[in-house]
């Protein structure tokens, strides 16, 4: 049978054929031009992590201009050549590092990697599909982003380097090619990566979105679907509604940089020459850009709080704590990340009337956030917790959500924004929240599924040893910038040490550079217990951490079509963990209310009205035949 008829019959629930489809296929369909999501699944992790690897390196970099403000390295010059003259980084270069750095941690890892990876590992596997709604679609989608990758890398490469207008390409740096070295050719690259970027996320992310509406296996209604999936589904819908208002706005800066138009620009004098741009403004950008990069944020942190909270549940062998609520504050995310853009823009000289309006949708943001958290932590309250490396990374992902997430209600409030913007603090509020939550919760997804994609087990005590040095040095590298960023040391400066003020921060900057280097050597460890682990890992089991989800009732080797013969049918909540009365600790979704009589206790449904409408209905049925008899 050819890979394409598998396709014809993906998502019918009955099947006669079998799925034995080991037969000849080329390397290159099979690996390279793939069509099946698991190994979609994998292309985005790989290009992920190696994006995530890059853009770290680049971070590294900035990291000791920083730290040695007054030093020279000519090995600098040997790795850099003209981007790092006389042994330091150029202040252009600088800029270019910061706005590459971002770019892509946001992007292409936190976005594209965290949510291609496991949107497609899981969704149909958890939702009972045999593929994708759309494989050739989902397939272009990795492969739009490969090219997005290649390009954006690319920059390196052009006469005066990649762009550097920070990875909120305001204008006038991003509109006006001769502003600087990298408003030039660099800023192409980067506009028509960006562009690429976001035909890859709208082809995944529609992709994701039909395939959890359409094609649920039986029994699968929305209230039975695994929080990953309900984070993955809504954050599809964000990157749908929010990524085109980007592209908007992109198209605009294009027509501003090559075809004359005024959209962004005014009143602009460039080397004492009046240019010839009148009527636009610059702020019009940022209201285009952040009604993108507000829901961008929550785009990035969403599938971590799913993958944590699948995580946590499991390996606390409980119940996650209010299923229901934690569904809702997802929709409430979602809902709300669209009327809070103007935070970040409440020195843009905003009516304050305005700027209130926004205050007051931010603040209410930290509601769901605190309803979640606070479901965390009483899903850990008592449980019978297994400290595997995903489940410390599930936590890890909590805790730096909290230290994060309490500063922006700081950030959140106008009047104390006006000072801190533009500051170290922002710089701290966002690394903690986005930076190392959502990156703790994607590890925390690479710990927990590296069986179910690569059938062996990563190294525990690796696992461990990357927890805790990462663990520690995350907060070692971002908690002082808040104290930097009260004093009011700014962010992107090159030199701030120019200031007689700020010298006294050298110290902690050192201090944050060598935290960010263990941190950074610390990834190499866990890049090695990752490739090692995938060829040597010992042999994975089929249901390793005793789940209840669908993907572990697959085989462990990789099939086309997920399930050798029917998809299984669905009866319960993925949650059932230690119920009372029941033989083991876990009763996985397939397992039918009428075989677990002794656990079937009314009391067990108060989270699962659709568990005790099965119940009712089979406890009638039972008396009816009793009645018979
Ligand atoms: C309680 C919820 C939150 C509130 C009230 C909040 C508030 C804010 C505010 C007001 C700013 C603008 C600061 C400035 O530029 O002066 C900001 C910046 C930022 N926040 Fe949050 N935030 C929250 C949660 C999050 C989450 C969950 C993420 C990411 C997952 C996030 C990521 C960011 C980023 C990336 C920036 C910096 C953008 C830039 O480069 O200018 N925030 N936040
Ligand atoms: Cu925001």
């Amino acid at each position: 049978m050819s890979t394409l008829a598998v396709h014809d019959h993906a998502g019918t629930h009955h099947d006669e054929h079998g799925h034995e489809h080991h037969h000849d296929q080329s390397f290159l369909s099979k690996y390279v031009f793939s069509m099946d999501h698991k190994m979609i699944a994998k292309q985005f992790l790989i290009t992920g992590i190696t994006m995530a690897v890059i853009a770290m390196i680049l971070s590294i970099l900035f990291r000791i201009q920083l730290a040695y403000p007054d030093k020279t390295f000519p090995l600098l010059t040997t790795l850099l050549g003209r981007f790092a003259p006389n042994g330091r980084i150029s202040p252009d270069f600088y800029l270019a590092l910061v706005t590459i750095h971002g770019t892509i941690m946001v992007f292409f890892v936190l976005t594209a990697g965290l949510s291609g990876t496991f949107a497609n590992l899981l969704i149909p596997l958890q939702v009972g599909a045999r593929d994708m709604a759309s494989p050739f679609m989902n397939m272009l989608s990795y492969w739009f982003f490969f090219l997005a990758s290649v390009i954006m890398l690319s920059s390196f490469f052009v006469q005066k380097g990649p762009a550097s207008g920070g990875w909120t390409i305001y204008p006038p740096l991003s509109a006006l090619p001769k502003a600087m070295p990298g408003s030039g050719e660099g800023m192409t690259l980067w506009l028509i990566s960006m562009v690429l970027f976001v035909a890859s996320s709208l082809m995944g992310g529609i992709n994701y979105v039909s395939t959890v509406l359409n094609m649920r296996t039986k029994g699968m209604d929305l209230w039975k679907m695994p929080l990953t999936i309900w984070a993955l589904f809504l954050t599809a819908i964000l990157g749908i509604l929010a990524f085109p208002v980007l592209v908007a706005g992109v198209v605009l800066l294009i027509f501003d940089r090559s075809v004359g138009t005024s959209f962004y620009l005014s009143d602009i004098v460039l080397n004492g020459v009046q240019q010839p741009f009148e009527g636009g403004s610059p702020i019009l950008f940022q209201h285009l850009f952040w009604f993108l990069g507000h829901p961008e944020v929550y785009i990035v942190i969403m599938p971590a709080m799913g993958i944590s909270s699948e995580v946590m549940s499991v390996n606390s062998r409980k119940p996650i704590f209010g299923y229901h609520a934690m569904v809702y504050s997802l929709i409430g995310i979602t809902v709300l990340s669209f009327i809070v853009w103007g935070h970040h823009m409440f020195v843009t000289g905003m009516n304050p009337f305005l700027g209130g309006v926004f205050m007051i949708t931010t603040l209410i943001i930290a509601v769901p956030s605190a309803v979640k958290t606070f479901n965390w932590l009483a899903t850990l309250w008592r449980g019978n917790i297994r400290f595997t490396p995903a489940m410390l990374f599930a936590i890890g992902m909590v805790s730096f959500f909290i230290s994060g997430g309490l500063t922006g209600i700081f950030l959140g409030n106008a009047a104390l924004d006006i000072n801190l913007h533009d500051t170290y603090f922002v710089v701290a509020h966002f690394h903690l929240v986005m930076g190392s939550a959502a990156i703790f919760g994607m590890l925390a997804g690479v710990y927990h599924w590296f069986p179910k994609m690569f059938g062996r087990m990563m190294d525990e005590k690796l696992g461990y040893l990357h927890f805790w040095l990462t663990f520690i040095c995350a907060y070692l590298v971002f908690f002082p910038m808040h104290f930097m960023g009260l004093d009011g040391v700014p962010r992107r400066y090159y030199a701030f040490t120019e200031f007689a003020s700020m010298q006294k921060w050298l110290t902690i900057n050192t201090f944050v550079t060598w935290a960010a280097i263990i941190a950074a050597l610390t990834q190499f460890g866990f890049l090695y217990n990752f490739f090692v682990s995938i060829f040597k890992g010992q042999k994975a089991t089929q249901n390793p951490w005793e789940s209840n989800t669908l993907e572990w009732t697959t085989p462990v080797e990789h099939l086309h079509g997920n399930w050798p013969g029917e998809i299984p049918t669905v009866y319960r909540w993925p949650y059932d963990y230690s119920k009372p009365g029941a033989e083991e600790d876990y009763i996985p979704q397939t397992v039918p209310y009428s075989q677990t009589m002794s656990s079937n206790l009314p009391h067990d449904f108060e989270d699962n009205p659709a568990g005790l409408e099965e119940l009712n209905k089979f406890t009638s049925t039972l008396k009816a035949n009793e009645q018979v008899k």
